[in-house]
């Protein structure tokens, strides 16, 4: 007899930010997790999930994850879009855990086996000055790290895409009913940003990969002026430089400058940057296992990228769960295009609220060998913290006016 999903629950926790997980339940007792985290609205996909697609999954065979996933996006009208995707995603995600599961395999293997033995992933380093961002930087290097993304002050800011406030490590949601109001200047920022990774990279050598989030705020002249003036560094990207609703922006860039670019941490579908893609406009494609609509669908954009050679760097803030990390470093170990993985960290109570089989060591993640996924949860622990309002900033120009965060 086929096994059959009896139940599809949404939970909601926030262990210092919050998750949103669907767990989904076979008749034969196999049990499946996936993230749907959406960092400032997540009780929308929440909602979406509860309300709309765990009712259709009950009766469903849990063995047929295309079919589901094919059903729940050609299913409806409305295609696409951050809500839609991640929770397309979260389901995905469970059922290839539950396959796995089923299995006994990793889903690495069934996904094609291993082609290489470990993930390079990279992490944040910050630093209000540049002597702070060195620090933090000898900091990484320490702990084994050789890819490092470097975000610094901007002199005259006094909040910065990626750098910590307080004496914690960097964090970019705020907990309250509002979003923080942060001023920007990017004019500020274009002068002090290149004169950074310049000391940056004197100070390493030329051996740790240096890597730069621009986070959408540049126009193509100015991201091209970018790219151009650090040049000689050899970063090994510079992500998100200009809003990612333009698949043609990037394109004066690249005209401009060999340094690599990346961009993709927002998309939700191949269609969102096919062109980017095909056109070789880009050199790594940055989508989330979740909010690209899970494995299956991401497999799909790295499989086109491999035509381009473009490579796979997926995103892997802290606002993604453990789940997303463990469901990203089994598709690595399958992907033979794939680049790096981003790996911020987790507070230790998210660690133990989703125990996991990845482990980090001397630069590299690996996916462990537990069959599934290889992350649970401790639904008891998750309990004990509600979600609690928070939202990403909002920033404003010198003059008032709404610009990108
Ligand atoms: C990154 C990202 C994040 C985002 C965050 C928003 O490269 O890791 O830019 O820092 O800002 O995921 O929720
Ligand atoms: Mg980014």
């Amino acid at each position: 007899m086929k096994d059959r999903i009896v139940s599809a629950e949404v939970l909601v926790c926030s262990p210092t930010r919050n998750f949103v997980t669907l767990k989904v339940v076979t008749a034969d007792g196999v049990v499946g997790y996936g993230d749907a985290t959406l960092n400032g609205r997540e009780l929308s996909v929440a909602s979406y999930l509860r309300d709309h697609v765990a009712p259709l999954l009950i009766g469903r065979d849990p063995s047929r994850i295309e079919d589901t996933w094919q059903y729940l996006y050609r299913g409806v009208y409305w295609r696409r879009g951050p809500v839609t995707m991640a929770a397309i995603g979260a389901v995905d995600v469970a059922l290839w855990d539950i396959k796995g599961k089923t299995l006994g395999q990793p889903v690495y293997q069934l996904l094609g086996g291993a082609v290489r033995d470990r993930i390079l992933s990279y992490t944040h380093a910050t630093g209000w000055d540049t002597a702070e961002l060195l620090d933090s930087i000898n900091a990484k290097r320490a702990i084994g790290f050789q890819a490092v993304r470097a975000q610094s002050g901007v002199p005259g800011l006094d909040s910065v895409y990626g750098v910590h406030r307080g004496a914690q490590g960097y964090e970019p949601a705020g907990r309250g009913a509002y979003p923080v109001e942060e001023t920007w200047d990017t004019d500020a920022y274009l002068n002090h940003v290149p004169g950074v990774l310049a000391a940056v990279r004197d100070h390493v050598g030329p051996e740790l990969k240096i890597l730069h989030d621009a986070h959408h705020r540049l126009t193509p002249q100015q991201a091209a002026r970018l790219g151009k003036s650090v040049e000689d560094l050899d970063l090994y990207w510079l992500e998100d430089l200009t809003p990612a609703e333009d698949q043609n922006a990037l394109r004066l860039v690249r005209q401009h400058t060999t340094t690599p670019l990346a961009i993709g941490e927002v998309f939700n579908t191949i269609w969102d940057c096919h062109h980017l893609i095909s056109e070789n406009l880009i050199d790594f494609i940055r989508v989330a296992i979740v909010h690209a609509g899970g494995i299956s669908h991401v497999r799909k954009i790295f499989a086109l990228a491999e035509v381009h050679q473009v490579r796979g760097g997926p995103h892997g803030p802290s606002d993604v769960s453990p789940i997303t990390l463990g469901a990203s470093v089994h598709l690595g170990m399958a992907t033979p295009n794939f680049g790096i993985q981003e790996f911020m960290g987790y507070d230790p109570l998210v660690d133990e609220v989703f125990p996991h089989a990845w482990s980090f060591d001397d630069g590299y993640l690996t996916p462990g060998e537990q069959p599934g996924i290889g992350v649970e949860m401790n639904e008891e622990l998750a309990s004990l913290y509600p979600y609690e309002p928070a939202y990403l900033p909002v920033a404003r120009r010198r003059d008032g006016s709404m610009t990108d965060w």
